[in-house]
């Protein structure tokens, strides 16, 4: 089982996309515990690239064919992890901010939220304030999950919360925010709800936003 997880994590890295759905199949087949797979080896396996990326061992094109073989390994689990729900838990909108075009987390937080039952209705990346809160308004979600990859990108987050204010929305939904450069204090700071810090906190944080 290590083994498989190692090599599952390699393909990610040397992002070799047309080897991974047999590996994934694989592991599922011999009962790897999925949370294992997405966390020691899909996850991780991003974390050595970004290091690789930031020592400049390996340039954008590299981690953009490393993010699309993890994407065509979670889409596999996706399924998997679907709970035999028939009343959604809650509404949440999803997003990536404005400027910013990473995905992968947010995805991972979407399969994870409906998998444990909740409606999700995800608007993509690079969502202007404008677009979120013209959803916000359309489909007064539960909760309004926000993620961002980059330091540069965060304070768009800021910039929605001031505009469901400035529509005197805010008090109708509960932000959540994520996303590796934000941290706790920058939710505080900015006046989120929450901050979640992997998928599962994301699920977590969502029942008790709610109250469920
Ligand atoms: Co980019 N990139 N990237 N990148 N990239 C980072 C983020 C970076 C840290 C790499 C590095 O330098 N080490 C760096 C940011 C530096 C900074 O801002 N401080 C960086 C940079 C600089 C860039 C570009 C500017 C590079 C360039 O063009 N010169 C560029 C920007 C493009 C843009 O967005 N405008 C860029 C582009 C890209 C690709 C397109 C090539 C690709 C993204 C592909 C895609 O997403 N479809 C990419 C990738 C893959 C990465 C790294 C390597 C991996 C990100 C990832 O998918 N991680 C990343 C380095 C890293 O993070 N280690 C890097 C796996 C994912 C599961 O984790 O997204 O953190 P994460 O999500 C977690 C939690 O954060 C949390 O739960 C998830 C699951 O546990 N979470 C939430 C996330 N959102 C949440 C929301 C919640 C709750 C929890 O509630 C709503």
């Amino acid at each position: 089982m290590e083994e498989l997880l190692k090599e599952i994590k390699n393909i990610v890295i040397a992002g070799k996309h047309k080897e991974i759905v047999t590996f994934v199949e694989k592991a599922i087949q011999q009962g790897i515990n999925l949370d294992d797979m997405i966390n020691n080896a899909l996850i991780s396996a991003m974390d050595v690239v970004g290091q690789r990326f930031a020592n400049a061992e390996i340039f954008v094109p590299e981690m953009l064919v490393s993010a699309m073989t993890m994407k065509k390994g979670l889409e596999i689990i996706k399924p998997l992890l679907k709970e035999q729900e028939s009343q959604s838990k809650g509404k949440v909108i999803l997003c990536t901010v404005k400027g910013d075009l990473h995905d992968i987390g947010k995805n991972l937080v979407a399969m994870m939220l409906e998998g444990a039952g909740f409606e999700v209705m995800d608007l993509g990346v690079d969502s202007t304030v404008e677009s979120v809160i013209a959803k916000v308004k359309e489909l007064q979600p539960d909760v309004l999950g926000l993620s961002a990859l980059l330091t540069t990108t965060m304070p768009e987050m800021e910039n929605v919360i001031k505009e469901l204010k400035a529509q005197e929305i805010r008090e109708q939904v509960k932000v959540m925010i994520g996303g590796a450069p934000v941290s706790a204090d920058f939710a505080k700071k900015i006046g989120a709800d929450a901050y979640g810090e992997d998928a599962a906190e994301a699920v977590a944080l969502a029942r008790k936003l709610i109250g469920n």
